[in-house]
């Protein structure tokens, strides 16, 4: 009879074992997940009286195709300020303004913040493209006039299923 018990004690044990091992997974599901953090950041963005004329509403899989948007140069400003896009968008910077821009990673003057972001001096009529594929807040300025300033936050795809 005591043998008995002890086998089926044995079974038990092996089951809830099995049972923890299946459930494992999921506390790692939850970390590939960093979109909140992101999300964050954005609402930081917006709360500060930004421009959200380009925020993003609904989140995209990684199988939809990059997007390409313009950032204008008028008037001694970027337009939009402040623009939402998910990593592996492009920004295209188009100056229309009458005298030349640069645009460039921050900090002023080092521009190390994101390494590339950087075009030729602009002169009207001239654009520069850039593809954001790190995620983060990404301020930049013009290199000629570093009171110019304007984010781009590069936010994550939703991991497609
Ligand atoms: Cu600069």
């Amino acid at each position: 009879m005591k043998k008995i018990l002890i086998i089926l004690f044995a079974i038990l044990g092996i089951a809830f074992a099995i049972q923890l091992v299946n459930n494992k997974p999921q506390p790692e599901k939850q970390t590939q997940t960093p979109e909140i953090n992101i999300q964050g950041e954005v609402e930081i963005g917006a709360n500060g009286g930004e421009n959200e004329a380009g925020m993003v509403t609904s989140p995209r899989t990684g199988n939809e195709p990059a997007q390409t948007y313009v950032v204008k140069i008028k008037n001694m400003q970027f337009d939009p300020q402040i623009k939402n896009i998910y990593q592996g968008d492009s920004i295209t910077f188009v100056n229309e303004d009458t005298v030349p821009h640069l645009v460039a990673s921050d900090p002023h003057p080092a521009h190390t913040a994101l390494p590339g972001f950087e075009s030729q001096a602009l002169q009207p009529g001239q654009s520069y493209t850039f593809k954001f594929e790190q995620i983060g807040r990404w301020g930049y300025h013009c290199h000629l006039h570093p009171s110019m300033v304007g984010t781009i936050n590069t936010q994550q795809k939703a991991l497609s299923k």
